[in-house]
């Protein structure tokens, strides 16, 4: 790597002070939300394989004119039309085969159908259509196999419900037929690196899309994940997928990044990311973080997939404490209720 890389961690963060002058303290206003003060940040200078990091009051930085600071303090623009001024909601919904049914296609298309319609009830402002190939260790799902799951549910949810549709798919195909079928938003667990048509399709359907970060692919990646500094090197790893996709055409007010919990990471690499995440509005993007029901809760615990609930609010609120503007979750309603009281808080 040549010249040394700057970041900047947002941290302490402050409920705003009702009545204040304006401008008063000179708190960092992360992503332009008035209900995301930060007194402080944490900068860290990266050179090679040497970090140094100090902490920085608010005021010092403001004074400094780090490059980094334009984008972080940025009012983001909606997607989708949706505006990112508080936490939204992504309900999972995935579309699986039921290998116990003769009948197959239909109950299936049915029971995800059923689910999406119940998350959206829950309040979810976005639900994440997924046939479900991209869990590690998953088996890839061949093309025309993925659009008879998927195209049938987003076909009848369209019409029918308040959340904004996303397709969860590596496949540029898929993209352009989810597009056409109504979908507001691509969220590509390869970053759009998988298909080497997807970048240019995912251009075309002009349409949001999710950049997450994954070391490997899906069937081994959990083998053996190495990183110098994990933080850092999704951090670089994301700007330079932002890059791509600004040269094929999608800007960065399209892009959301996402730091790719459980995929070619370990329990501490998992902890880390979950931990600094605030520093990957750096980047200029929303950002979106799926903790919800995740391995590193049943490591940290010894809890069952079924019975991860509380970790996986309790990450939800880490992730809105540190600005994140899409949560990607299971549980709707009891996220909801959670961040219902988080933002109370956050508003009294
Ligand atoms: C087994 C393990 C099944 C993990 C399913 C999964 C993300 C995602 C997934 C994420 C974005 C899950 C994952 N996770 N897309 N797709 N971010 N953008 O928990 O963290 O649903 S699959």
């Amino acid at each position: 790597m040549a010249a040394k890389t700057l970041y900047i961690r947002p941290i302490a963060r402050m409920a705003p002070t009702p009545g204040a002058p304006a401008g008063t303290p000179r708190a960092l206003r992360v992503a332009g939300r008035s209900d995301l003060l930060f007194a402080a940040a944490e900068l860290i200078e990266r050179d090679g394989a040497e970090v140094r990091r100090r902490i920085v009051l608010a005021e010092e930085l403001h004074a400094s004119q780090h490059p980094t600071l334009e984008p972080l303090l940025r009012r983001r623009v909606p997607i989708a039309g949706l505006a990112l001024d508080r936490p939204l909601v992504m309900g999972v919904v995935n579309v699986t085969p039921d290998s116990f049914s003769d009948g197959g296609r239909h109950l299936d298309a049915d029971a995800a159908v059923a689910h999406a319609l119940r998350l959206d009830a829950e309040g979810a402002d976005i639900l994440d259509i997924g046939p479900e190939s991209t869990r590690p260790g998953a088996e890839p799902v061949d093309l025309a196999e993925e659009l008879r799951r998927v195209v049938p549910v987003i076909e009848a949810l369209a019409p029918r419900v308040r959340a904004r549709l996303a397709i969860d798919t590596r496949k540029a195909e898929v993209m352009r037929r989810a597009a056409r079928a109504g979908v507001a938003l691509i969220n590509d667990v390869s970053a759009l690196m998988h298909d080497p048509e997807a970048l240019r399709a995912a251009a075309e359907t002009g349409l949001p899309v999710v950049l997450m970060h994954a070391q490997g692919d899906p069937r081994t990646m959990q083998d053996d994940p190495r990183y110098g500094d994990v933080v850092l090197d999704v951090y670089d790893w994301l700007a330079a997928r932002i890059e791509a996709c600004a040269q094929a055409g999608i800007p960065r007010s399209r892009l959301i990044v996402d730091p790719g919990i459980g995929f070619g990471k370990t329990l501490a690499h998992n902890l880390a990311l979950l931990g600094s995440v605030s520093i990957l509005h750096g980047l200029g993007c929303a950002v979106l973080l799926g903790a919800s029901r995740k391995s590193f809760i049943g490591r940290l615990t010894g809890a069952e997939v079924d019975d991860r609930l509380p970790g996986s609010l309790a990450a939800a609120l880490l992730g809105a404490a540190q600005g994140v503007q899409i949560l990607r979750v299971h549980d709707v309603a009891a996220t909801r209720q959670a961040l219902a009281v988080w933002e109370g808080a956050q508003g009294a």
